[in-house]
């Protein structure tokens, strides 16, 4: 004898029957099927507004406002969590901008006397021209002072201005011979870094000529607006022949 709940069974000695019809069964549904969350009932295919379940394995998963899957339990199509997590598929995918290319303009402080405390919160009152900055390689878009002995510290800061919150951000910083970058007032990296944050001192090590470094940044660290973006390059010693700074930062939004 053959039960329902192995409708879809073909069985050798002949007894088959067909599929079991889910219309109206109650949520959580079975792949390639859409929960109603206001009759907590499934149907078959796309929900009515257009959006179509993904069947990332034992669930049904929905595309979510950010343009992600949303595969956790508490997705309204599994569990009839909250609904607004799902049924959003007109929204664009996340796209990444390059909001900082090398060779980006940037203000700069390269003079023997410290900078006030508070450099990173100015603007407009430095000088400021393309990356790469530096001095010593031949590279340089823009010329520090060479002073001698070195100034132990320069220091660059320019703002982004972002319509949206980001989801994501990559940074890559070019630098000899270290550096300290922030976002806003977030320290988002150091790199070859062995000085206190003062003016004064050099870094115990030299970098290679154009070392680079390529850092997550957390999007917490941005906010809606005006964003500054702010380093602190130190060079090896008194002598070191070349310092160089540029920076590139992409930027991932909804
Ligand atoms: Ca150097
Ligand atoms: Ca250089």
């Amino acid at each position: 004898m053959c039960g329902r709940a192995l409708a879809l069974l073909v069985f050798a000695g002949g007894c088959s029957f067909p599929p079991v019809d889910l219309s109206d069964t109650t949520c959580p549904c079975a792949s390639g099927w859409w929960c109603d969350t206001a009759t907590n009932t499934c149907h078959e295919g796309n929900a009515p507004d257009g959006s179509v379940p993904v069947d990332l394995g034992t669930e049904v998963d929905m595309v979510t406002v950010d343009g992600s899957v949303d595969a956790s339990s508490d997705d309204a199509a599994v569990d009839g969590g909250t609904p607004d997590d799902m049924f959003v598929p007109t929204d664009a995918p996340p796209t990444t901008s390059t909001v900082i290319s090398f060779g980006s303009d940037w203000e700069y402080y390269d003079q023997v006397a410290a900078p006030p405390a508070d450099w990173r919160d100015g603007t407009g009152d430095w000088m400021s021209g393309p990356g790469q900055l530096g001095y010593g390689d031949g590279d340089e878009a823009t010329l520090l002072l060479d002073a001698d002995p070195n100034v132990p510290s320069a220091y660059f800061r320019t703002t982004v201005d972002l319509s949206s919150a980001p989801i994501a951000a990559l940074l890559e910083v070019l630098y000899d011979d270290a550096v300290t970058v922030w976002v806003n007032d977030t320290m988002v990296t150091q790199q070859n870094w062995t000085a206190p944050l003062t003016h004064g001192g050099y870094v115990m090590e030299i970098a290679p000529d154009n070392s680079t470094a390529t850092v997550a940044v957390p999007p917490s660290a941005f906010v809606v607006g005006t964003n500054r973006i702010s380093a602190m390059v130190k060079q090896q010693s008194e002598t070191s022949t070349d310092l160089s700074f540029d920076l590139r930062l992409d930027v991932t939004a909804p």
